[in-house]
């Protein structure tokens, strides 16, 4: 689960009669009460919103450098994101798997810490 596999449910068919639904293309075995079909259902595994958090204290120059280290950004789409949390209190600055946005979390938190920073990294499902 949550790896995006196909899994096969059975779903329970009303009974079919000669008169509806004579091409028989979902019914499996020959008690109409008894008929299924197996409908391959593909699920999306969840995402979840990284955000960064504003404060007082963190400088301007290491949040730039968090996003542009931890999250791939141009140093011109670190300082508008960087900014944005700084106007509007947080940002989401990047979208990802379970696993992806827990570790990102666990780096950026970790480094600020390093680093006695009080930068807050969050995540959220989306
Ligand atoms: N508000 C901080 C300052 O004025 C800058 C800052 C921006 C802090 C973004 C955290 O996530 C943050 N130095």
């Amino acid at each position: 689960m949550h790896d995006g596999t196909q899994r096969a449910i059975m779903t329970r068919l009303k009974p079919f009669t000669l008169s509806d639904d004579q091409d028989d293309d979902d019914a499996v075995g020959g008690d109409p009460g008894l008929a299924f079909k197996v409908k391959p259902k593909t699920k999306k595994p969840p995402l979840y919103k990284v955000m960064l958090l504003n404060d007082d204290y963190t400088p301007m120059e290491f949040v730039v450098h968090v996003l542009e280290r931890f999250f791939k950004m141009t140093h011109a789409e670190a300082f508008e994101i960087m900014l944005t949390v700084h106007k509007k209190g947080l940002a989401v600055v990047g979208v990802f798997s379970h696993e992806v946005a827990e570790t990102k979390v666990a780096q950026v938190m970790d480094f600020a810490r390093r680093h006695q920073h009080p930068l807050q990294c969050t995540m959220e499902k989306e």
